[in-house]
């Protein structure tokens, strides 16, 4: 693939307006004298774990070539880019770190061949080692071709050549995952209508079939999640000891201080942390975290470390910043731990991931009438027909957990919504309660006070375990962990 751009901007030579010039003698000084170097690698041990996966997938689509992309930097601002992360099909069927590559599954008799293509070392017969801001004096040492090999268990080859292996592949009998590389995708046209359309359907049927091969998590993967959420637990443990009792500060102070706990004890957060003080705990998706704790009030932080390997925690807590609970906001409490507690006694294999969501919702309507608020009686609440609860309730109980935070998110509908939960499965529960500050229909001294407690459960063989019990959930609990993590005082990872 050439390395011109495609945003209309003039071929890229790797350099930017204000880097300097390159003039003869120190061109031909810096060709020379470079030794040469190996990495101190070896296989990893997962990687029988990915080939079990891809022996799945190509089980799944017999006689097909499977092209499946991890995208490249995405821009930030002008000629700056985000922190690459690789796509998550792609990450959960290679483990390949590095941005650009591709994997090719080819069909070969009597299943397929995996080709990993990649972008391999800067080569020392041309000078883009030291000019471009992709050379290797500028983003570090790449793998070569057999390193990744051997690090990945995988054949490599050169992602120069995958333009022309993609060019003869047999429309009808190959499928893209869309929408992660756009020289991929123009590259393999759509054999099964038009591309405005987003996914094709045979295309989308791959997005389906990984995404349901991800609802089973195997030990190596349990291990990753359950990483994940011990960085998680020791990350709200950083906060909570920083979190003063008898003053304010700001969200995203705490955010800060979990973000470090992240970035030292895993890759980074898994989803942008959720700090919301008083009333900003109303507000699901409070990311901006400009506010300010307040003592007397609620703190809700929704926060999850994502490990080494990609693989993310997704936890939500509720702290009193002032070390009690007073006793509507114990109430509430108690009607969402109730809640979370129903739910994940509920689980087991087989259980229909509906029935958890009703048993949620239903102690959760019970708290709301023993509150005064529901319009009608329970039973007409939870009739599919009404629903009114869910002004208070507003989300699900949970989704499946994994690699991507809200995993599996192309799994059918009779898979996932509609289907029973498996062993192997891992899930959050996390119901909430949340009264808005402008809702007339509730007390004043219920506005404004948001709840939610999220735990991450995996199902076994008999029913469920709490991989995040590593934080206490029940209302005496949390304060006695409070006031334990204030005594111990603040600490930096490490
Ligand atoms: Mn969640």
């Amino acid at each position: 693939m050439s390395e011109d751009r495609t945003d209309g901007q003039p071929p890229d030579d790797g350099t930017e307006s204000h880097d300097p010039d390159f003039p003869e003698a120190f061109l031909s000084f810096m060709r020379q004298g470079w030794r040469d170097t190996t990495l101190p690698i070896g296989p990893r041990v997962e990687v029988p774990n990915h080939a079990k996966r891809r022996a799945a997938l190509s089980a799944a689509f017999p006689g097909e070539t499977l092209v499946i992309p991890t995208g490249g930097e995405k821009v930030r601002a002008n000629d700056t880019e985000y922190r690459f992360r690789p796509g998550s099909d792609f990450a959960y069927l290679t483990g390949d770190p590095d941005p650009d590559s591709v994997l090719v599954l080819r069909p070969n008799g009597s299943g397929h061949d995996a080709v990993l293509y990649m972008r391999p070392r800067s080569s020392r017969d041309n000078d883009e080692f030291f000019r471009s801001r992709h050379g290797e004096l500028w983003v570090g040492r790449r793998h070569t071709l057999a390193e990744k090999s051997t690090e990945l268990g995988l054949p490599t080859a050169d992602l120069a050549e995958l333009e022309a292996a993609l060019a003869d592949l047999a429309p009808g009998r190959t499928r893209v995952l869309r929408g992660f590389d756009a020289r991929v995708d123009a590259a393999v046209r759509p054999y099964d209508g038009p591309r405005e359309e987003g996914q094709p359907a045979r295309d989308r049927e791959l997005a389906i079939a990984i995404s349901e091969l991800k609802l089973v998590k195997d030990e190596w993967e349990i291990a990753q999640l359950q990483d994940a959420i011990d960085a998680t637990v020791r990350g709200f443990e950083d906060v909570a000891r920083v979190l003063p009792a008898d003053r304010g500060v700001s969200e995203r102070l705490l955010e800060g201080i979990f973000a470090l706990r992240a970035r030292h004890d895993g890759n980074d957060v898994g989803y942008g942390s959720i700090v919301g003080a008083g009333e900003h705990a109303t507000i699901l998706h409070w990311v901006h975290n400009h506010g300010t704790t307040r003592p007397g009030e609620l703190l809700l932080m929704d926060m999850g470390v994502e490990n080494r390997n990609l693989y993310t925690a997704d936890v939500t807590r509720v702290l009193p910043v002032n070390g009690r609970f007073n006793p509507l906001q114990r109430q509430v409490y108690d009607v969402v731990y109730a809640s979370q507690q129903a739910g994940i006694d509920a689980i087991r294999p087989g259980v229909p991931f509906k029935d958890v969501h009703r048993t949620c919702m239903r102690v959760l309507a019970e708290g709301l009438h023993d509150l005064g608020l529901l319009p009608v009686s329970v039973d007409e609440a939870m009739d599919e027909k009404s629903t009114v609860y869910r002004r208070w309730t507003l989300h699900g109980f949970g989704h499946m957990l994994g690699i991507d935070v809200h995993d599996c998110s192309n799994a059918r509908k009779e898979a996932y919504r509609d289907g029973a939960l498996g062993e192997g499965y891992v899930l959050t529960v996390e119901p909430g309660l949340y009264f808005q500050p402008e809702d007339d229909l509730v007390p004043e001294e219920l506005r404004g006070v948001g709840i939610r407690i999220e735990d991450d459960i995996l199902v076994t063989a008999t029913g469920a375990v709490n991989l995040s019990a590593g934080l206490p959930r029940a209302a005496d609990e949390v304060e006695t962990w409070l006031a334990e993590q204030r005594e111990a005082g603040p600490r930096l990872p490490g």
